[in-house]
């Protein structure tokens, strides 16, 4: 372990102070209160706690101040943003869960973490941050979503949902035992998470804990808290909700994630019917609920499904009314998750942790609400490619900071270990992010970011694509269509206006097809000498 200047500062302090008052503790401690007094003094290495949420995406936070904002407000998310940093350009490598998650915990690129689609089985082999800083004597623990098949590796603790998990009574798995819980998912990922940084506490080692809520991921079920929060409000569409793709390439044309087409009345919009009711999605959602839930559920969704029947929606009335289901089930989702990072919060204030503790919030991808006409995401779009991250951290981050670099879940392996003093080991691609944070982004920051998607074929039809995108432009490869895409997000930032093709671009788009031979070449996916 290497000394970190991020905690020496307040251990030097500490030792100063400790040295000018040394008398006057020798003598407390002859009364006895020498040995309490210095149990209460904060681990030296600061704690991270890495709150964590499938499918969340920006526009659904409203520290984002994007559409939904105002009539969907998160104020406990938001208390992070305000208490510290706001990410406005923070990518995810690969979007898609397990990918996303494998990088985040190896600070490397899928092609090599192996992790490349949702099928894949995790090497836990490899080095990875929770690892590296057990070593270092952190305790560790991960709780809830995990979604990489093999079991974890680097965890004094963990509990985590088989594959997709359960809104409804989950089932967990933990060392050597599976056992079902009674309750909503999102309160008892919440619930354990308080009492493992409780019971942690006695070690006298700095935490590192990965909490990680199913929610709001599909079918986007609501807790027993929010069933009707939303249920009379109307939330804005987003204007492409009607694209028809024009310009755009097979790929977006013939992805099957269509509000329209795709998302379906029973599963995800809860119209149970005859024909439906004993589905396979019915046992895993609706179904697994106990009396009490399934009535509570009951009353809020009968008379939705009477209504819905008498209504006989069609064309684009009826996807207008599917967004407006989606919107309501998938915030009330969300309003659960930001009520149980209140809670965490609250702890750490009254405990006094906060006060040497790196807070983060990110999800594992963005997500489509309704933009081009989609949910679910893999597209290096913006509204998937991008993921929410805010950070808090007392007495070091600037309140109120917005962050526009280009950052990446790659990066966050990398800040968590360089903020506990250990070293990277070099199979790490990404940076950290700490002098970001900080306020002091480092002059040869990147420019650009490589994307990759690899789940064809799979759920949701999306074509594999790789791509890179600066600030400004994004060259998107379908590579076994051969086709391309370049946008200009200040000009087209909803990307529907594909300007390939088009002479004037001719030489932007030579330079960005250089410019992601080049950092395939830099990311080890070609060798200099490949024959692009
Ligand atoms: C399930 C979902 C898909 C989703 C994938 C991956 N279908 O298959 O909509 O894209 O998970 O999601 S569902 O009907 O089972 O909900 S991921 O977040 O784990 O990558
Ligand atoms: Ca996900």
């Amino acid at each position: 372990m290497k000394a970190s200047r991020y905690f020496s500062t307040a251990g030097l302090t500490q030792l100063a102070l400790h040295s000018s008052i040394f008398l006057a503790i020798g003598t407390l401690s002859l009364f006895g209160c020498g040995k309490e007094e210095a149990s209460k003094q904060p681990p030296k290495q600061p704690n991270i706690l890495f709150i964590f949420t499938d499918d969340h995406a920006f526009q659904a936070l409203s520290a984002y101040q994007d559409r939904l904002a105002e009539l969907a407000p998160t104020p406990n998310l938001d208390r992070i943003a305000q208490r510290g940093i706001r990410f406005d350009k923070c990518y995810v490598t690969n979007s898609i869960c397990a990918p996303s998650r494998a990088s985040i915990l190896t600070g490397a690129h899928s092609h090599v973490n192996g992790h490349r689609t949702n099928a894949d089985t995790f090497d836990g082999t490899q080095p990875t941050f929770p690892k590296l800083l057990r070593q270092e004597g952190y305790a560790t623990a991960l709780i809830g979503k995990w979604h990489l098949r093999s079991e974890p590796t680097g965890f004094d603790h963990w509990e985590i949902l088989p594959d997709q998990g359960h809104y409804y009574n989950p089932t967990f798995i933990v060392p050597g035992d599976t056992l079902i819980e009674e309750g909503y998912v999102t309160d008892i990922i919440t619930d354990k998470s308080l009492a493992w940084l409780k019971q942690q506490e006695k070690s006298g080692k700095p935490f590192m804990l990965m909490l990680q809520h199913k929610a709001p991921h599909r079918e986007w079920e609501k807790g027993p808290d929010h069933l009707s929060l939303y249920e009379d409000v109307v939330f804005p569409e987003p204007p492409n909700l009607f694209d028809d793709y024009r310009t755009r390439g097979t790929a977006a044309k013939e992805q099957d994630m269509t509000i329209s087409e795709t998302m379906q009345l029973a599963s995800d919009l809860k119209i149970w019917t005859a024909e439906t009711i004993g589905s396979g999605p019915y046992r895993r959602t609706y179904g697994r609920m106990n009396p009490e839930q399934r009535a509570a559920w009951d009353a809020v969704y009968n008379p939705i499904i009477e209504e819905f029947q008498q209504a006989n929606l069609q064309g684009d009335d009826l996807v207008r009314w599917k967004y407006q289901r989606y919107m309501r089930d998938y915030l009330a989702v969300i309003r659960s998750v930001d009520d149980n990072v209140g809670r965490v919060l609250d702890y750490l204030e009254q405990s006094g942790l906060d006060e040497n503790t790196l807070i983060v919030y990110a999800s594992d991808q963005g997500f489509y609400l309704g933009e081009h006409g989609w949910f679910d995401k893999r597209f290096m779009y913006e509204e998937s490619f991008r993921t929410p991250l805010l950070m808090s951290w007392k007495g070091k981050i600037t309140p109120g900071t917005v962050n526009k670099d280009l950052v990446s879940n790659l990066d966050f392996a990398q800040t968590f270990l360089e903020v506990a003093g250990v070293d990277a080991p070099d199979v790490m691609q990404g940076r950290s992010l700490v002098p970001v944070m900080l306020g002091n982004t480092p002059a040869d920051w990147r420019s650009y970011l490589y994307y990759h998607y690899y789940e064809f074929p799979g759920v949701h039809s999306v074509q594999k694509h790789e791509g890179v995108t600066s600030q400004r432009y994004k060259l998107m490869h379908f590579y076994e269509l051969d086709e391309w895409e370049f946008y200009d997000l200040e000009t087209d930032p909803l990307e529907m206006n594909n300007l390939y093709g088009q002479v004037e671009y001719t030489e932007l788009v030579a330079s960005m097809k250089d410019r992601l031979k080049r950092i395939k070449i830099q990311y080890g996916v070609l060798t200099p000498k490949s024959n692009y």
